[in-house]
């Protein structure tokens, strides 16, 4: 059979595979079905795994900001570059607390740290490990992305309770070093086998709309689907516009219809992961976002800002999923507050 004809098929004569052999003819074939049939088997695949009406709030802490010495083209906190930001010193494991009950309070169920540096230093790593240990008191699940891990430092963070690590590969192996010239992509795939090895389950996805091919996109979901095993978390993030950056030269901000087949592709091919609209989903339409849920996104970051950069405000993802009829801890928090006096959302 040719690559677009079994790409019809796939879901019917595999149902509930995992491959780890994917090849960029086959995404191809998959990601340029007719728009119905690829997001007909995207649902398919979807709802053997998922429940269809679920999505998961997590929520996104910058506990060292800046002064970053990589120099990643997409990136406000690369040192490398004139973009505005003030460096912060690691935040106190007592702001991070009120932080992450804040974020509970919102709705999210998942807390994810993340600090600006290279790799971390072992008195640094002691305290994220801290504040690990202080979501993971919450009742929250934790996530840590703290750049390059040895391997005794994925084991510290296993230990005190780390439930993900996130780290992406951010572009195709192709596209990566016009991106990033300081970290290869080797030494990322290091970092993962690290955190794998400890038993912690991994986060790992990239970056869309940073003037790389369509080509680019679909070697990048072929890069992840191919790892050992794949990442638990995929989150896609579109390039949040950054000024003074070198993406600023070719970024090119993607075509919803590409976004929502992009998401519908990673789902059929990662069939058992947790994908994450990321950041860029203010420059996403509500009725995009309901577009890429109904291909396969079940994740999403809740709150007014990412890191450095700006995300849809909290009424609006409430009032969203509420419309939707999405369960989730932010829909069951806001719901009543959307509904209008006759108590129609
Ligand atoms: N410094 C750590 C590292 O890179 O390993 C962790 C934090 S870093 C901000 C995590 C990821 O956020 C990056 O790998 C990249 O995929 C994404 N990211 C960073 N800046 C972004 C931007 N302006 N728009 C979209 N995604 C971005
Ligand atoms: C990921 O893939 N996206 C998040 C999280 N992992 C750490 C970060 C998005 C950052 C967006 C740019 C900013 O706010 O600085
Ligand atoms: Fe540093 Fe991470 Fe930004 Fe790269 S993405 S410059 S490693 S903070």
């Amino acid at each position: 059979m040719n690559p677009a004809a079994e790409a019809r098929h796939y879901n019917r004569d595999n149902k509930g595979l995992v491959r780890f052999d994917w090849t960029v003819i086959e995404a191809e074939a998959l990601y340029g079905l007719p728009f119905a049939d690829l997001i007909f088997q995207a649902q398919n695949v979807h709802r053997e795994s998922f429940d269809p009406n679920r999505v998961e709030a997590a929520s996104l802490l910058s506990i060292k900001t800046g002064g970053c010495p990589e120099d990643c083209g997409y990136c406000s906190q690369s040192a490398h570059f004139a973009t505005d930001l003030k460096a912060t010193r690691l935040m106190d494991r007592g702001d991070v607390l009120a932080a992450a009950k804040r974020a509970k309070n919102a709705g999210a169920t998942r807390f994810c740290l993340a600090a600006a540096w290279r790799s971390p230093k072992e008195r640094d790593l002691d305290q994220v490990c801290d504040m690990v240990r202080t979501v993971k008191g919450l009742g929250m699940e934790s996530c840590v992305t703290l750049g390059m891990l040895t391997a005794s430092q994925a084991v510290k963070l296993s230990e005190a309770g780390l439930d993900f690590y996130n780290h992406n590969v951010d572009t195709s192996p192709e596209f990566y070093g016009s991106i990033i010239k300081t970290r290869t992509l080797a030494d990322r795939l290091d970092t993962l086998a690290h955190v794998r090895s400890a038993g912690v389950k991994i986060c790992c996805g990239g970056i869309i709309g940073m003037g790389e091919r369509i080509e680019d996109r679909l070697g990048m979901l072929v890069l992840l689907a191919n790892l050992p095993s794949h990442p638990e978390s995929v989150p896609i993030n579109l390039w949040n516009e950054v000024k003074g950056v070198p993406v600023n030269e070719t970024a090119q901000r993607p075509d919803p219809i590409a976004v929502a087949r992009l998401v519908a592709t990673a789902r059929i091919m990662m069939p058992k992961s947790v994908v994450r609209l990321s950041a860029g989903r203010q420059y996403m339409t509500d009725e995009l976002q309901a577009l890429c849920f109904l291909a396969g996104a079940n994740s999403i970051f809740i709150g007014d800002t990412l890191l450095t950069t700006e995300n849809p405000k909290l009424d609006r993802d409430a009032h969203l999923f509420a419309r939707l009829g999405i369960t989730s801890e932010l829909a069951e928090r806001n719901s009543a507050d959307d509904r209008g006096a006759d108590g129609r959302v």
